[in-house]
């Protein structure tokens, strides 16, 4: 009877443990069909996406589909799988306890083990397949804008250069109209394609096509306001000794330009706006009138700015021309503190045939020259030392080329008795070795006359070398 008793209670034992691992199997069935919905609750809760954070973290309102929408996916997934481990806890809990059994315990951890990643991968695949459909037109447009915005800015060379710390870069910090927060990054991305929502609730244009370029902005490196943005420009820079007539030089061009070459109207000229072509005039003014003092003038301007329009097309571009006093060519730290020969187009040389020993030993020099103040400078060293600096600045190698033109101009011919080019000039007074220094080092060079410069109204030449430095710049 006992043994009876016993087989029984086995038999029953094997029942309730093979009944119990069928409950469990379901339970467990249905505790992971839904643990990817659950999963949901645990990531619809921050608004930014961490990627967008950590790339850009802009004041504006983020769109759900550029990355926000695959790192939920990511975190579902991630959460999917934390509730069903927390699930099988909750079984070995509760068998720890007593409140179930062996049977049913080893059937729910099974059951939620396959069909929980059988579960949680389907729903994974579908959840995928939805947000890339509805993202896809927006990477497209993404994909179209962008590229049309990088070939429009490589082919024209846009930029911003700040007239403050003369730093040149693609995109300045923009911004907005309303509340006037700064939008570092104001490009096509997460917030927005064609246009963003600040955080204030403004929108404004992230793309140059849009306008972005109309709104307020300024530079990243100093925080000034900078006037001009992202048009193509042309940056050349004069370089020369101590009274060469660089300013001159500079004066001439631009009056030049407004005066004689627009009127033969080959190339549109512009000042920036009203108060620079007054400030310009004046200047000029000053310049003639023996008795003003132009000391003063030079400390007053290190850049100049002009709208232009190319010769062949028209559309617009701004001319920069870099002035600098010639004691910043003395030494090599000197030249090397003007960061923007990192960034023009072109150089322009001048060189005062006063200062070349040979002109005043071969008697070139006219009669009424004889008061000039005669600086003491060797244009072999200048060119040396203006290569090296150049050279370190740019990290170009010392046998390298400089991938820039360079004008050369020869300049105060009205002081000197010489008829021919510049470059015959240049071999008359012993200068050979100058020249073959400018042509072994910079991509390309020409020689150039200018005269009278310190007499603005007079034909001076100026705009000859400016001319063919645009040309190859
Ligand atoms: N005769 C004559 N004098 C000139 C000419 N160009 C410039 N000068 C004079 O040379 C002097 C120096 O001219 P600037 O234009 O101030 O020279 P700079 O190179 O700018 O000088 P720094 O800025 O001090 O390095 C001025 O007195 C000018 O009037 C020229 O073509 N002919
Ligand atoms: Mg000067
Ligand atoms: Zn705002
Ligand atoms: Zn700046």
């Amino acid at each position: 009877m006992d043994r009876m008793g016993e087989v029984l209670e086995k038999v029953v034992k094997v029942l309730a443990s093979v009944g119990g691992t069928f409950v469990g199997i379901v339970e467990g069935f249905i505790k992971c069909s839904y643990s990817y919905f659950k999963g949901i609750k645990y990531i619809s809760y921050n608004k930014y996406s961490l990627k967008a954070k950590e790339e850009f973290d802009e004041p504006a309102e983020e769109k759900y589909f550029f990355y926000k929408q695959y790192e939920d996916l990511k975190n579902d997934y991630l959460s999917a799988a934390a509730i069903n481990k927390g699930n099988i806890l909750v079984y070995k809990k509760m068998k720890q306890e007593n409140h179930c059994g062996l049977g049913r315990l080893k059937g729910a951890v099974a059951s939620i083990y396959v069909f929980g990643n059988i579960f949680n991968g389907i729903y994974f695949f579908i959840h995928f397949i939805i947000i890339t459909i509805i993202s896809s037109p927006v990477y497209i447009l993404y994909f179209i804008i962008k590229n049309i915005e990088n070939v429009r800015s490589n082919r024209e060379n846009t930029g911003t250069i700040c007239t403050h710390c003369y730093s040149k870069f693609n995109i300045p910090y923009y911004l907005c109209p309303n509340c006037g927060r700064i939008h570092k990054s104001l490009v096509p991305g997460p917030y927005g394609i064609i246009k963003r929502k600040c955080i204030c609730g403004k929108e404004i244009p992230s793309t140059n096509m849009s306008g972005r370029h109309k709104l307020s902005a300024v530079c990243p490196v100093c925080l000034s306001k900078v006037e001009i943005k992202e048009m193509p420009s042309a940056c050349i820079a004069i370089i020369g000794g101590e009274d060469s007539g660089k300013t001159s030089f500079i004066h001439s061009v631009i009056h030049d330009f407004f005066s004689c070459i627009s009127k033969e109207n080959k190339r549109k000229v512009e000042f920036l706006n009203s108060s620079e072509e007054e400030s310009f005039n004046s200047m000029v003014q000053c310049t003639n009138n023996e008795n003003s003092n132009l000391e003063a003038l030079k400390e007053h301007k290190n850049l100049y700015n002009v709208f232009m329009n190319s010769e062949t097309n028209s559309s617009k571009k701004i001319l920069y021309i870099y002035d600098n006093k010639g004691e910043n060519f003395n030494s090599i730290s000197g030249i090397m503190r003007q960061k923007y020969y990192k960034y023009v187009d072109g150089v322009i040389f001048m060189i005062d045939p006063l200062c070349i020993d040979k002109v005043i030993e071969c008697d070139l020099v006219k009669n009424e020259a004889e008061n000039y103040i005669k600086k003491d400078i060797n244009i072999d060293d200048l060119l040396d030392r203006f290569i090296i600096g150049m050279k370190k600045l740019c990290g170009i190698k010392a046998d390298e080329i400089i991938n820039i033109p360079i004008a050369v101009v020869i300049n105060k011919m009205d002081l000197i008795n010489y008829n021919g080019t510049a470059v015959d000039f240049l071999k008359l007074v012993r200068e050979e070795k100058f020249i073959r220094k400018v042509q072994y080092n910079f991509l390309s060079s020409e020689f150039f006359f200018t005269n009278n410069l310190n007499s603005i109204s007079n034909k001076t030449n100026a705009v000859e070398p400016m001319e063919w430095i645009l040309s190859k710049a």
